[in-house]
C-alpha cells in the first residue's frame, strides 16, 4: 500500500446491495427480521448490487482513493455446511476489480450485521458454533479475494449490534436479556480472535482489524462519582471491543462486576489465551458522537432508542452505572446525536496513547431528511460536520497520532437500519423512489477540494 492518506467512503452489504434473494444468495437475519415485522427494509436499497461501477466511478471522480465496503456472508456461503455460492464470490470479484479499475483502495469488512438467517435459526450470536463458521467464512474469503485486499476488518461495531440486538432489543434478534448480550459479545469477541487467527496462520497479506462505534466518555464535572461513572460508561460503549481486540483482554473491573450476578463460566481459559495471542493490526473508529455522562444510581436501567428522528426520544440510564445526558449548548441531529467534533480529536489521541496502533476513522457523517428532488442540494450541514471532523483528525495527527484515514458514512444515500431511506449520510443523492438515479450533492464536490488540498482546505 502507498504511503498515503485513505480519502473515501464507508458502505455496508445490507445497506446498499438490494438484490436480497438474487442469484442464490441466502436470507440475511435483517432479511427475515424486516419482513417479519413488516418494516421498510434493503430489498432494493441502493441497488449497489447492479449499480456499483457506477458508484465506485463517481468516488474516483469525486477524488476518492479508498471504498470500506463489507462482504455479505449470506450471498457467500449458502447454508450452514458451509457451500460457497459462486455467484456471490463472482460479484465480490468484480466489485474489486472495479476498484483496481479506478484506483480506489478496497477496504473491506467481514461482518457489517448481516448474519445469515440459518445461523440465527439456530441461536445466532449465542451459538458458541457459530464462532468457527465465521472463521471459516473468514478463511473463503480470504482465499478468494486476498490477493485483491490488503486492508481488512472482521467486524463492524460489536458494541452496536450485540447491545441493540440482545440489550435494547431494536436490532434483530430482539431479545432484551443481559446474560444473553454478555453471551453474545463474547461470542462475537472470540470469533474474532479466531478470524484473525486463520489469517496469521494462512500468511495472507495486508492487515487485519476491527472497527469500532466509538464514543469517548466525558463526565459533567470532576466529582468521584462522576468518574466512576465514567468508568463504567466506557467499559459498556468501548472497552470491551477495543481492550479486547486490541490488547487481548476483556475489563478486568467489568468481568468483575458482572461475574457477581452472572454466570461466566462460557469464558474458556483456552478460549481466553486465544484471545490474548490474537489481536488486531490497526483499529477503524466510527465517530458519531461522544458519550456525555452523570451517574446514576436511583431508578432503573432504561434504554430506549430514537428511530423517528422525532428529537428527545433516547434515553441511555442504566442502574448503578451511568446517565447519558446532553450539552444543551450543543446542537443535535433530529435523531439526538449531539455534533461534538472536539471528541474526535480527543477520542483519537486518547485510543492511539492507549492502544498505540495505527487508526483510520472508519465512519463519520450526519443523517438528516433532505429534499433531494431539487436541481442542486446545497447540504452546507454536511460539508461544515465533515470540515470540523476533518480538521479534529488533523489536529490529531498534529499531535502525534497516527490516522491513516477518513471514510465518510456516506459515500452515496443508502437504507438506514430501522430508520429507512428518509435518513439520507450521503455525497451522493440516491433517488430511490423513481428510479435510483444518482444526482452529486454540494458536498460531494466539496469532500474532492478538501481531498486535493490533503486536508487543508
Ligand atoms: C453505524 C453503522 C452504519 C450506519 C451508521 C449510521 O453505526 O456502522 O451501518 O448505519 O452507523 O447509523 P444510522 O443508519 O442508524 O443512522
Amino acid at each position: 500500500m502507498d504511503n498515503h492518506f485513505l480519502w473515501g467512503g464507508a458502505t455496508a452489504s445490507y445497506q446498499c446491495e438490494g438484490a436480497w434473494n438474487v442469484d442464490e444468495k441466502a436470507e440475511s437475519m435483517w432479511d427475515h427480521y424486516l419482513h417479519q415485522e413488516n418494516l421498510e427494509n434493503g430489498d432494493v436499497a441502493s441497488d449497489h448490487y447492479h449499480r456499483y461501477e457506477e458508484d465506485i466511478r463517481m468516488m474516483s471522480e469525486g477524488g476518492q482513493n479508498t471504498y470500506r465496503f463489507s462482504l455479505s456472508w449470506p450471498r457467500i456461503i449458502k447454508n450452514k455446511e458451509g457451500e460457497i455460492n459462486l455467484k456471490g464470490i463472482e460479484f465480490y470479484t468484480k466489485i474489486l476489480d472495479t476498484c483496481k479499475k479506478f484506483n480506489i483502495e478496497p477496504f473491506v469488512t467481514l461482518y457489517h450485521w448481516d448474519l445469515p438467517q440459518y445461523w440465527e435459526e439456530i441461536g445466532g450470536w449465542l451459538n458458541h458454533d457459530v464462532c468457527v463458521a465465521f472463521a471459516q467464512y473468514a478463511k473463503v474469503c480470504f482465499e478468494y479475494f486476498g490477493d485483491k485486499i490488503s486492508l481488512w476488518t472482521t467486524f463492524n461495531e460489536p458494541k452496536w449490534f450485540v447491545v441493540n440486538g440482545y440489550k435494547i432489543g431494536n436490532y434483530p434478534p430482539g431479545y432484551q436479556d443481559t446474560a444473553k448480550t454478555m453471551q453474545a459479545a463474547y461470542n462475537v469477541m472470540y470469533a474474532n480472535s479466531l478470524a484473525i487467527e486463520v489469517f496469521r496462520e494462512g500468511n495472507y497479506s495486508g492487515e487485519i482489524g476491527i472497527v469500532h462505534s466509538y464514543t469517548p466518555v466525558n463526565g459533567v464535572d470532576d466529582s468521584i462519582e462522576t468518574k466512576i461513572a465514567m468508568r463504567y460508561a466506557d467499559n459498556y460503549c468501548n472497552n470491551w471491543i477495543l481492550d479486547t481486540a486490541a490488547l487481548g483482554e476483556f475489563p478486568i473491573d467489568l468481568i468483575a462486576y458482572l461475574s457477581k450476578s452472572y454466570d461466566i463460566s462460557f469464558m474458556k481459559p483456552e478460549e481466553l489465551r486465544k484471545i490474548k495471542q490474537y489481536t488486531v493490526d490497526f483499529i477503524g473508529l466510527n465517530y458519531y458522537s461522544r458519550t456525555l455522562v452523570k451517574s446514576y444510581t436511583e431508578g432503573e436501567t432504561q434504554l430506549q432508542f430514537n428511530h423517528s428522528g422525532k428529537k428527545g426520544e433516547s434515553k441511555v440510564l442504566i442502574k448503578n452505572w451511568f446517565e447519558q445526558v446532553k450539552d444543551p449548548s450543543n446542537e443535535t441531529t433530529e435523531w439526538d446525536t449531539e455534533i461534538y467534533p472536539k471528541g474526535l480529536q480527543d477520542g483519537l489521541v486518547e485510543a492511539y496513547k492507549r492502544y498505540k496502533l495505527p487508526l483510520y476513522v472508519t465512519e463519520n457523517g450526519i443523517g438528516v431528511r433532505e429534499d433531494v428532488s431539487v436541481d442542486q442540494i446545497n447540504d452546507e450541514y454536511r460539508i461544515s460536520f465533515m470540515n470540523d471532523h476533518i480538521n479534529a483528525i488533523f489536529n490529531a495527527i498534529d499531535l502525534g497520532c497516527d490516522v491513516r484515514g477518513y471514510y465518510v458514512w456516506s459515500p452515496f444515500d443508502l437504507y438506514s437500519w430501522k430508520n429507512g431511506v428518509e435518513k439520507r449520510y450521503g455525497l451522493v443523492a440516491v433517488d430511490f423512489v423513481d428510479n435510483q438515479v444518482r444526482k452529486p450533492k454540494a458536498s460531494y464536490y466539496w469532500f474532492k477540494k478538501m481531498i486535493e488540498t490533503n486536508g487543508a482546505l
